[in-house]
């Protein structure tokens, strides 16, 4: 039997960025021929912070359309909605019931968006628990993610070992799964590229002119003021984001320009911008034909929910019958 995959990302942008791309999608892209794959846009997840009610379905439907003109194949992985398969938020209750408030309150992503707003909610204590729960109700043993979510991957693991210890063997403890690309760090110079911070990402939609302008404003390496300046390549985000575009021979070729100051910062950000825009060419195209033909997509998350409700319901009625639920 293939081993089962599951993975999400949030539809809380008006486009995903090149951290999930190459973070998430790329690793979610590698298995999806060898795997029992489900990816989800995991819209619950997304209410978790402050956002726009009547910006949510296009976010909804940019997130999915983005996913499969990256090459998630609907024919090849089931793609749902994650708030079209109810089950994962029921068993995110039923495992909640076993979590500890504080191991929630210890997680780095609740401190850091806690820290960002005034009253922080019930639901982002919680994510970490649906996210379990997302993995958990398809019985997933392996998660491609970026590195940020590892703490929630240890934190799903523990969720599965405290269930079988409790009511009996029940979950495999899943296992992230990491590309090169596990951390693609900020333009901003310090952090990873994050959707809620603006000016430090790369949209996927992005124009070539974009593209161009955010790298040109964008943070290098502190030691260089000045163009005569040597560089440190393995300090600079920038040369960060080349090492996953850029080909192994010109990758040297920008490391020693940079250390001998032969190229200059915004020489070696035009080159990025051209490999990153030769990269997502075949996907803006893609994006565009599925934009123009919304039905296929809408037919693709249907076809997703009518395969992913049944392994869901399976899982969960398992659950309530080891926790002594299903009976009177
Ligand atoms: N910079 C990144 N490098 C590598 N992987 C990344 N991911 C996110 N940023 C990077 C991975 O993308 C997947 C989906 O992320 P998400 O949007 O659901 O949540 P997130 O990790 O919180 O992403 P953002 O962009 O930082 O969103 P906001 O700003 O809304 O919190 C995950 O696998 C993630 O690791």
């Amino acid at each position: 039997m293939k081993q089962r995959v599951f993975s999400g990302i949030q539809p809380s942008g008006e486009s995903l960025h090149l951290g999930n791309y190459l973070g998430a999608i790329k690793g979610m892209l590698a298995l999806q021929d060898s795997h029992d794959c489900i990816f989800a846009v995991v819209d619950y997840h997304a209410i978790t912070v402050p956002y726009d009610p009547a910006s949510m379905p296009a976010q909804k439907f940019n997130a999915i359309v983005e996913y499969m003109a990256a090459g998630l194949d609907p024919r090849k992985s089931i793609l749902i909605i994650q708030s079209d398969v109810p089950e994962h938020t029921e068993l995110a209750w039923l495992l909640g019931c076993i979590m500890p408030v504080s191991k929630l309150e210890q997680l780095p992503t609740y401190k850091d968006k806690k820290a960002r707003q005034q009253s922080p909610t019930m639901g982002l204590l919680d994510y970490p628990v649906l996210m379990a729960a997302d993995i958990l109700i398809y019985k997933a043993s392996l998660v491609p993610v970026g590195q940020d979510q590892l703490p929630h991957i240890e934190f799903a693991r523990e969720v599965a070992r405290k269930f079988n210890a409790a009511f009996g063997e029940t979950f495999p403890e899943p296992q992230a799964y990491l590309t090169e690309g596990a951390e693609v760090p900020s333009l901003l110079g310090t952090g990873k590229m994050s959707k809620s911070v603006p000016g430090s990402f790369i949209a996927l939609n992005d124009s070539p002119d974009q593209i161009h302008h955010k790298l040109a404003v964008a943070v290098t390496d502190p030691a260089r003021q000045r163009r005569s300046d040597p560089g440190e390549p393995m300090r600079c985000n920038i040369y960060a984001i080349h090492r996953l575009y850029t080909p192994v021979d010109r990758l040297a070729e920008i490391a020693d320009g940079c250390r001998a100051a032969d190229i200059g910062c915004l020489e070696c950000k035009a080159i990025l911008a051209e490999e990153i825009i030769a990269d997502l060419t075949p996907f803006r195209e893609c994006r565009a034909r599925l934009f123009s033909h919304p039905d296929d997509v809408r037919d693709a998350l249907r076809e997703g929910a009518k395969r992913a409700r049944p392994l869901a319901r399976a899982t969960l009625d398992e659950v309530r019958c080891v926790m002594g639920l299903d009976r009177i």
